[in-house]
């Protein structure tokens, strides 16, 4: 049988199986093999569209008027709000997610049925919390209760983000800034738990303090009842010792000291210390 060299399609496909065993190319490089095994894009949105990652994290703001504070637009309850100094702009609010997050929509709410009005604001982000950008430029906003008072607002791309700060330059219905709600969604991070039951240290690094042939620790963590780690023989040493010393103690001899009590090794005389 002549031996047949691979396509060109076939070697390509090969090479990229071989990457991605390896983990040199992520598998969304792939866009065949991701269709097959990954969410598409709108699955995983649908999925992320139900984590407001900014659900009672800490909120701030520039300025409060008296109990309007911040802490009300993370709070999850839509007639709860911040109200800016009376006067005055611009402001700000901003919430803390705890952590860099990749976000894609920021959904902005007044209590559901207060009069419409225009607020005039800017998205901005931060991933330290002194230094900011613009994620949607400053626009009109129009909160209409028709419509709950409730404001969605996709970002154009997804960003990375900790800090998500409102930044408010004026009212149309109060001569103050003003927001019940901040929400923000996006991927959560892989905080969502596993389900019950999870063995979470399956395929996970795992190290011993020795291992004997091919019996290494990470046996103890492939998922196979069929392979098991063990430890190098010299571990064991001290229980032989004892042994040793039992079996003498039986016969009417003398134990000798073992290593690191002042003695010799008994199995290897002339290496104590
Ligand atoms: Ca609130």
């Amino acid at each position: 049988m002549r031996w047949r060299p691979l396509g060109r399609r076939s070697l390509t496909g090969a090479v990229i199986a071989a990457l991605m065993t390896t983990g040199l190319i992520p598998l969304a490089v792939t866009s065949s093999a991701r269709a097959a095994t990954a969410p598409v894009d709108s699955d995983r949105a649908k999925a992320a569209a139900v984590v407001n990652l900014a659900l009672g994290r800490p909120a701030t703001a520039g300025g409060s008027n008296g109990p309007y504070t911040a802490g009300n637009v993370t709070d999850g309850t839509q007639a709860s709000y911040w109200e800016g100094p009376a006067g005055s702009f611009p402001q700000w609010v901003q919430v803390d997610l705890g952590a860099t997050r990749t976000v894609d929509e920021v959904v902005l709410k007044l209590p559901a049925a207060w009069e419409s009005r225009n607020q005039t604001l800017s998205l901005q982000a931060s991933t330290d919390g002194s230094t900011f950008r613009t994620l949607e430029a400053s626009t009109g906003r129009a909160f209409n209760p028709a419509q709950a008072n409730t404001v969605p607002v996709g970002l154009a791309s997804p960003a990375e983000a900790r800090y998500v700060r409102v930044h408010i330059t004026g009212n149309t219905g109060w001569n103050a800034a003003q927001l019940s709600e901040l929400e923000v969604y996006g991927d959560d991070g892989g905080t969502t738990p596993p389900p019950t039951g999870t063995n979470l240290a399956r395929n996970k690094p795992v190290e011993a303090t020795s291992s004997v042939h091919n019996f290494v620790a990470a046996n103890a963590t492939d998922d196979s009842t069929s392979t098991y780690w063990e430890a190098a023989g010299p571990s064991l040493r001290p229980h032989r010792q004892a042994r040793g010393r039992r079996r003498r103690r039986r016969r009417g001899g003398q134990a000798q000291p073992g290593p690191g009590v002042g003695g010799q090794d008994p199995e290897h005389p002339g290496a104590g210390p």
